[in-house]
């Protein structure tokens, strides 16, 4: 019995402003945990790739950084990233949420669809949260802003709709190659997700007093030969003030004691071995502003 359906794969971007559920989403999708989710926005900076391999399709999703209007060099250099990318891809979701209404958010990724010839398909998220009526108003609103290819409403939360808007982005795929295993879901960035693991815990640790600037570095991931399941791990957090060092210091270094706890937990889940986690914090002010720096903490142009 042959299968006469023709395999598709593609790349889709997944945009929209912070918080309306795209890691979400992307980990509702390929089922396992490789964007960090948070309350607050922007956790997501670089690019991830989470595939899906289905029956007759393969779809590799790129989380990119959200869309915005720059307010200083690195958000220039973000939003380049982002646009680039989609100019990429074969497909863009743009995710809304049900529950906020139109804003300069979106007015602003709207005119940056308009200079990108990709598909888009508008993903009205958090559907859960709204009334149909309601739902509706959105979907008429959206329509005359923007010649969408589909407009599909979904909860990535509780997986509403998910199955409809695969096998849709699915139909709009071109013929192509299964481009990674099946098995695979990510691109290796485990490096990145151990610093992205390390930047939640500190995000969300400390609340408001330590701002979206901070930024982590991992110096060393190290498996020593002597010590069969351990590897030790050894990263810098740097911040752009001294008052936000001592924060994340905290006293008798108890806040960094406990960042080091709760991430330490979550890598060793992810690597499945025991962690030994070394932390460390560096002052480095204004360094959203510096090229140099945003190179060595890994941006690419
Ligand atoms: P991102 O910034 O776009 O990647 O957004 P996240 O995926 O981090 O989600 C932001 C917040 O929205 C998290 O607290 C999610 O749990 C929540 N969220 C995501 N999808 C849904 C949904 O379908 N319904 C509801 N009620 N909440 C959602
Ligand atoms: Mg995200
Ligand atoms: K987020």
């Amino acid at each position: 019995m042959s299968n006469e359906k023709p395999f598709k794969s593609g790349f889709i971007s997944i945009i929209g402003r912070p918080n309306v559920g795209k890691s979400t989403f992307l980990n509702s999708a390929i089922g396992q945990k490789i964007a960090i989710m948070s309350d607050k926005p922007q956790t997501t900076r670089n690019r991830i790739q989470g595939v899906l391999t289905r029956e007759n399709s393969q779809m590799v999703f790129i989380d990119t950084p959200g869309i915005h209007k720059p307010k200083h060099r690195l958000g220039d250099f973000m939003l380049k990233v982002a646009v680039n990318a989609l100019k990429e891809v074969d497909l863009i979701l743009f995710m809304i949420t049900a529950d906020e209404s139109f804003g300069k958010g979106e007015e602003f990724i709207i005119n940056q669809l308009k200079t990108v010839e990709t598909p888009v398909f508008l993903v009205i998220n958090k559907i859960d949260l709204v009334h149909p009526d309601e739902l509706l108003k959105i979907i008429v609103q959206y329509k005359d802003l923007y010649p969408f290819k589909e407009i599909v409403p979904i909860s990535a939360l509780n997986g509403n709709n998910m199955d409809r808007l695969l096998d849709l982005i699915e139909d709009y795929l071109p013929e192509g190659p299964q481009y990674y295993p099946a098995g695979q879901v990510t691109d290796h960035p485990e490096r990145f997700i151990i610093s992205e693991i390390i930047r939640e815990k500190v995000l969300h640790l400390t609340r408001e007093e330590v701002p979206h600037s901070v930024a982590v570095v991992i110096d060393q991931i190290e498996k020593r030969d002597d010590e069969k399941n351990l590897v030790h791990i050894m990263a810098t957090i740097i911040v752009e003030r001294d008052s936000q060092k001592g924060i994340l210091i905290g006293k008798q270094g108890r806040m960094l004691k406990e960042i080091g706890k709760r991430a330490r937990l979550e890598i060793e889940h992810l690597l499945g071995s025991k962690v030994f986690l070394e932390l460390w914090v560096k002052v480095q002010s204004d360094w959203r502003n510096r090229l140099t720096y945003l190179r060595e903490y890994g941006y690419r142009e």
